[in-house]
Parts: C-alpha cells; sequence; structure tokens
C-alpha cells in the first residue's frame, strides 16, 4: 500500500458539489484517510477564468501512479470535464501531488507534482493535512516550501472538509 496526495480543484458549475462528488468516486477506489478544508483561490496561470474551490486528499492506495493517473482522468470525465487548452476553467481537475516519496518523470506523468511548490493554492491546504511531508526531490518538508512563497495571497478558507464529505 502506497499512501498519496491528490488536489483537487473546481471553476465551474457547482464547485463544491464536484469536490464531494470527486472525493466519493475517489474513496471507491482508494481509502480516503483524511481531508483538507475547502479554499477558494484566485486563478493562477491563465487569470480571467471563475475562482476556484480548491482541497487536497491523502489517500492509502494499492493503485501505482500511473494507475491513478487514469483513475483521475476517469473522474475528470465522469463529472463532465472537457480536453482544453492548459490552465482552463474546468469542473473538476484531479491532481497526483505526492506518491509516497517516489519520484515519477515521464513525458505524460511527473510526481511530484511538477508545479506545486509554487502554488499556495495547493501549499496551504496540503500544509493542513500534512506539515512534515518532505518532497523527495526538493528535500524539503510542506511547511518549509509553504513559508518560501512569502506572503500568501488569494487563498481563503471557504468551508472546513465536511461540506465535502458529506451532503453529496
Ligand atoms: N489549477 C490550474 C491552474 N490555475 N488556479 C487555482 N487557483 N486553482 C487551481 O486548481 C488551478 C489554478 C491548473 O491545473
Ligand atoms: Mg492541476
Ligand atoms: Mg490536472
Amino acid at each position: 500500500m502506497a499512501t498519496a496526495y491528490l488536489g483537487l480543484g473546481s471553476n465551474l458549475g457547482d464547485r463544491r458539489l464536484n469536490l464531494a462528488r470527486a472525493l466519493e468516486l475517489i474513496s471507491r477506489r482508494a481509502a480516503v484517510e483524511k481531508v483538507s478544508s475547502v479554499y477558494e483561490t484566485e486563478p493562477l496561470g491563465f487569470t480571467e477564468q471563475p475562482k476556484f474551490l480548491n482541497a487536497v486528499c491523502r489517500i492509502s492506495t494499492s493503485l501505482s501512479p500511473r494507475e491513478l493517473l487514469l483513475m483521475a482522468k476517469e473522474i475528470e470525465a465522469a463529472l463532465g470535464r472537457e480536453p482544453s487548452f492548459r490552465n482552463a476553467p474546468r469542473p473538476i481537475d484531479v491532481d497526483i501531488l505526492f506518491y509516497g516519496d517516489e519520484v515519477v518523470s515521464c513525458p505524460d506523468l511527473r510526481v511530484p507534482h511538477p508545479r506545486l511548490a509554487e502554488r499556495a493554492f495547493v501549499l496551504v491546504p496540503l500544509a493542513e493535512i500534512a506539515p512534515d511531508l518532505v518532497h523527495p526531490e526538493l528535500g524539503k518538508s510542506v511547511t518549509e516550501l509553504l513559508s518560501e512563497l512569502g506572503t500568501i495571497s488569494g487563498v481563503y478558507k471557504w468551508a472546513g472538509a465536511e461540506e465535502i464529505l458529506s451532503r453529496r
């Protein structure tokens, strides 16, 4: 069994419900052990789009990184995500953030997620559930990575984890 962390993001449709449905679908395939609070976040990258709801979760899984990637793509498709340009608005995005301390470097799959250290919308919720988790390539904890970002802006606590764990 491996411990992995997934990032969830939604900025189209009923964002809360999209996160809740994604978690429900994840829990059919892996044991969801911990879920962060839900944060409303300003879009990074392509900024002319609606605000996101973001959260992260910890799972215990027998799926390989590649099988997890397939699961993520299936869940995204099931929740109505259509192929579009990079960083386009989406009903749901499911990203593999960490998979144990494994490093995967393939054209279509990189673990840890290659941009997580720049992203407060990932590090803030991650610091809530895994502050001491060490990035296997950077050798720094989530707390350290977050403090290196400096002043955090555009990430606001929106609801507790129970908002996406219940009321589906
Ligand atoms: N995801 C992106 C690009 N930009 N910005 C926020 N706030 N939240 C996201 O989940 C997000 C983003 C690409 O996946
Ligand atoms: Mg993403
Ligand atoms: Mg993605």
